[in-house]
């Protein structure tokens, strides 16, 4: 008889953000659509993600961070990711610090999506404080996911709203690159020509990638958490980087599309739950039948 794939395992370590489809509550469903157990680490409850919404409310979860991870750390649980994004503080870096201590080992694969920023703005309560934190961050992980805004931040570059030409892209993932992950994904990348989507540069092979779709103009709000899920996941089961990046971009172009068809307010979040039946039929056939 075939022998069953093993189901893999991230810990994902983000907000809870209760309305607005963002952070935790777009990353279970996705890893999990994955086929990718994924457990979670809440950094803060909030009643709402952050953009566009006035009067939300936030609790700050910084006090439960190590007790969950020392928890699971005594019941000897193994994770083969983990998978980190939104913080609530920059004392949080420590606290993750000493998470991967209890919870990684050297096959755990390190993602971190540096969660701070989008067009040209840092998110409500955030200064360059949190891009410190995450250039420290993105040097502990394996792959970093930061949205063009956060990558020129982390890189040393100005932002650009767009075109966004190859010599740009060039230096943010030379910046990038100094800090030490091996796989980084910008998202939210304009080439021009009407496009939008994500660059890829996997650092052991020096190849690039690249995913654009046609563009829908103005904010989708948790497209970078799809994305980021998504893409953890599938690399995290051993995808490699080229079909994590289509299979990822796919669910997102999908979700966004049915957005702007719908009409749905976007500070609400993209309409993703019926974009997950083909995104888990493109799962099957990156890793075969009797893997998926
Ligand atoms: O989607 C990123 C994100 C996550 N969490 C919170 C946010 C945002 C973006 O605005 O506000 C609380």
């Amino acid at each position: 008889m075939e022998k069953l794939e093993r189901t893999k395992r991230i810990a994902a370590i983000h907000d809870i953000s209760g309305f607005g489809k963002c952070s935790l509550t777009v990353a279970l469903p996705v890893i999990s659509a994955t086929g990718v157990e994924c457990a979670c680490i809440p950094t803060a409850l909030l009643s709402t993600h952050t953009g566009e919404f006035t009067g939300w409310t936030r609790r700050d979860l910084t006090d439960q961070m190590l007790p969950i991870a020392r928890h699971w750390h005594s019941l000897g649980l193994r994770f083969d990711g983990v998978y980190s994004g939104y913080l609530a503080s920059c004392e949080q870096e420590r606290v993750l610090e000493e998470v991967y201590g209890l919870i990684a080992d050297e096959d755990t694969l390190i993602v971190c999506d540096p969660a701070m920023a989008d067009n040209g703005s840092y998110y409500a309560g955030f200064d360059d404080a949190m891009r410190d934190t995450f250039r420290r961050l993105c040097s502990r992980a394996d792959v970093i996911t930061p949205n063009i805004t956060e990558a020129a931040l982390l890189a040393g570059e100005d932002y650009r709203p767009a075109p966004h030409g190859r010599g740009y892209i060039e230096r943010i993932f030379e910046g990038l690159a100094a800090l030490g992950p091996r796989v980084i994904a910008v998202t939210g990348v304009h080439p021009g020509g009407g496009e939008i989507g994500t660059v890829v540069l996997e650092r052991e092979s020096g190849r690039r990638y690249s995913a654009m779709r046609p563009e829908r103009g103005g904010v989708f709000y948790g497209t970078g958490d799809i994305f980021a899920s998504a893409f953890a996941a599938l690399l995290t089961r051993g995808a490699p980087v080229s079909a994590a990046l289509e299979a990822a971009s796919s669910l997102v172009a999908d979700s966004i599309e049915r957005t702007y068809l719908d009409g749905t307010p976007r500070r609400d979040g993209v309409a993703f739950e019926l974009s997950l039946p083909a995104y888990m039929a493109r799962v099957r056939e990156v890793f075969g039948e009797h893997g998926a």
